[in-house]
């Protein structure tokens, strides 16, 4: 039995006891291995934060559940057909965008998921990187295998968008707005940043990784002064901290509606759901596109989800990719 499938063993038996005390015999007999070898699950559950109670003759019991991401915890009663049907959690790693490269590349089903509770080299686009700290936020990164060109991969970066944001609006309560293509904001701050990365060929795609980092709750003084654009979180927003269990739950059963539709019906309703949260149609922006840069005002978007700028001499540019900065 893994490492996860034990604690996921643990905290079932847990759960079922309600708060009584669960014999170290009958938890050595569901896993399968020594008095001993439980009592080292304990002790790490309890470095995660779980506090527990042992008595000698009555074995061991659940006092308090931190509100960590364990695969145990986001996977109870996650009931999806695809996204999450199996979590990986890192304590800490570099980035869950990089292990999840590792996972499609050496041939895994698509749907797994990868959550850190910290990232020591969180990756945002171009090379930028993105603040990870411990205990607060959510990062995570998804598996997925479309039958689609490459040229559709950005599909699947408005999908997910659409599914922060309703996650966002659904648990924060908050209302997001979405900056083309794919920053999450509430009140004009930066609250989540999506890294979809490809890998492909000249016309399938191998796999697509979508990487979410969101701002749960992080306090104010854990934001430097030198972020790109002003940030936020939930916290922040709300005046009180959100279950980081909930949202990633409601984010992962989200994501799987949205894919499903995706898969059904193709790109149309996913556009539809994602001009929702846009409201900079007719705003004068300037478009970073790395070698060059545009201004304009936002006349809207084309099908495939670029971004239509009405130049100064009434031309309309295609952006396909860019920063946008309303103006
Ligand atoms: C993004 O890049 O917004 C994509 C961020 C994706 C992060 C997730 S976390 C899980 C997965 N694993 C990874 O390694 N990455 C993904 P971009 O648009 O380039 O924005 C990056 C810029 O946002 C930085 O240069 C900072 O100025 C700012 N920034 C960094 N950390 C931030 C944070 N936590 N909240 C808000 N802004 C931040």
């Amino acid at each position: 039995m893994t490492h996860s499938h034990s604690q996921a063993t643990i905290l079932k038996l847990f759960r079922e006891a309600d708060r009584e005390f669960v014999s170290g015999a009958r938890i050595s007999a569901a896993l399968g291995v020594s008095r001993t070898a439980v009592w080292k699950q304990i002790g790490q559950l309890r470095q995660l934060g779980y506090q527990i109670e042992a008595a000698p003759a009555k074995g061991y019991r659940l006092l308090q559940a931190p509100d960590v991401l364990l695969a145990a915890e986001v996977q109870n009663e996650l009931g999806t057909a695809c996204i999450g049907r199996e979590v990986v959690f890192y304590s800490e790693t570099d980035s869950t965008n990089l292990r999840v490269h590792e996972l499609g590349k050496s041939g895994v089903a698509e749907g797994v998921v990868v959550i850190a509770d910290a990232q020591n080299a969180g990756r945002g686009r171009m090379g930028r990187s993105w603040l990870s700290p411990p205990g607060v936020n959510l990062y995570l990164s998804v598996l997925l295998r479309p039958a689609i060109a490459p040229r559709h991969a950005c599909h699947l970066t408005f999908l997910s968008a659409v599914a922060v944001a309703r996650t966002v609006a659904a648990v924060g309560e908050v209302t997001p707005q979405v900056k083309w293509p794919n920053d999450i904001l509430v009140n004009g701050r930066k609250l989540a940043g999506l890294l979809n990365e490809l890998d492909a060929e000249t016309d399938r795609i191998r796999y697509l990784v979508l990487g979410i980092g969101v701002n749960l709750n992080m306090a104010a003084e854990q934001f430097p002064d030198d972020l790109r654009y002003p940030a936020t979180s939930l916290l922040l927003e709300r005046g009180e901290p959100v279950s980081r269990q909930r949202f990633t739950r409601t984010l992962l059963r989200t994501l799987d509606e949205l894919y499903g539709l995706y898969r059904r019906s193709g790109f149309a309703p996913i556009m539809a759901a994602w001009q929702a949260y846009f409201d900079l149609v007719g705003r004068q922006v300037e478009v970073d596109c790395q070698e060059y840069r545009l201004r304009g005002k936002v006349a809207g978007l084309g099908e495939d989800g670029a971004l239509l700028l009405e130049l100064a001499d009434g031309r309309t540019e295609r952006v396909l990719a860019g920063d946008v900065r309303p103006l």
